[in-house]
């Protein structure tokens, strides 16, 4: 197979070389894209030393079966015509078509078969804040339909790419000496902060992240579930974490529903609360599985649900939820 990557300069490109170096996929060449900042910059990839190219409009993606692309929603619009028009797939990190119509919206665990209805040779990665988040719901959507939801969210800076996690490292480096931070990337100085505002507001008065997590939900599950969350960026480094309250159309225990965490595809338990065990983002930076714990009976609802719910941002969220698109497709194709 002959893969690509766009965008691999960046945060999420590196993390689709990391996976990709460990993945199974029939690999015989990898070709790596980038702006002109990151063009002629090199990379070692199983042995060999890689070279980004300049992305362009030419031929370079004739004979590429899949392209994991990673570079911003503009640039996935002004390319998207000439990655696809040999054939080549384009797995898009990027929010620019995820509410497409003719653009399925893909989390393995959840719609794998969403995959293999991609006319536009397009599939899109959902936001990483909903990605793990139905990781988790599916799980309990087995038990019972989730009617609503309610999720706080506790974002990492690496949500804002590289440049975010260096603007965090820095601010906390230059506050220690006594000095001003630098503040470009976020509202505010993240360093000793939480910020409730990530990506625009929207006429609603929720953010515009707020709103994918609404929407994006209801298209991966197939489902008339509504969310409602709050969005906030925390000074943590790289793994996003989640306070979610469901409602199910039937009470669901506590115990019924550690069983289905415990069983469901890319989730692991971690609940053992008065042995200090639950998900911490510390320990889930730079792991695969959603991490899931703090279940609890909701005390306003009969029917609701509590838990605790955390994923690395880079993998689960963004990266490696792409390649499995890609490794899904392969295993189920032919
Ligand atoms: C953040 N979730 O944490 C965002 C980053 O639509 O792919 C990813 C935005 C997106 O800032």
């Amino acid at each position: 197979m002959k893969l690509a990557i766009v965008g691999a300069s960046g945060a999420v490109g590196q993390e689709f070389m990391n996976i990709l170096e460990e993945s199974r996929l029939p690999i015989d060449e990898l070709l790596l894209f980038g702006s002109e900042r990151s063009a002629g910059r090199k990379y070692p990839f199983r042995g060999k030393e890689l070279t980004v190219r300049l992305l362009a409009h030419n031929d370079d993606f004739c004979g590429v079966d899949i392209a994991l692309v990673s570079a911003g929603g503009s640039t996935s619009k002004e390319f998207a015509e000439t990655i696809t028009k040999h054939g080549t797939l384009m797995i898009d990190n990027s929010s620019a078509f995820r509410m497409d119509e003719d653009v399925p919206l893909v989390v393995p665990e959840v719609n794998p078969e969403d995959a293999l209805n991609a006319p536009r040779r397009i599939i899109a990665n959902p936001n990483c804040t909903t990605i793990q988040m139905v990781v988790a719901l599916n799980a309990l959507e087995k038990l019972s339909h989730i009617r609503r939801v309610h999720v706080a969210t506790y974002q990492s800076a690496s949500g804002a790419g590289a440049q975010g996690m260096a603007e965090l490292e820095e601010q906390h480096a230059a506050l220690a000496k006594g000095g001003e931070p630098r503040v470009e990337k976020f509202a505010y100085q993240l360093a000793y902060n939480l910020i409730p505002h990530i990506d625009v507001f929207t006429d609603n008065d929720y953010t515009k992240e707020e709103m994918k997590m609404y929407h994006e939900t209801r298209k991966i599950m197939h489902s008339d579930i509504v969310v409602s969350a709050t969005c906030v960026r925390v000074p943590v480094m790289r793994a996003h974490s989640e306070s979610i309250w469901v409602e199910t159309e039937r009470p669901i225990s506590p115990e019924e529903a550690r069983d289905a965490f415990a069983s469901a595809p890319g989730v692991v338990l971690q609940d053992a609360p008065g042995d200090k065990v639950y998900p911490m983002p510390l320990f889930a930076a730079g792991r695969n599985p959603v991490y899931v714990g703090r279940i609890r009976r909701d005390l306003t609802s009969p029917n609701g649900l509590t838990f605790w719910c955390v994923g690395d941002q880079i993998r689960k969220g963004a990266a490696l939820n792409a390649v499995q698109i890609a490794e899904w497709l392969i295993a189920h194709r032919a």
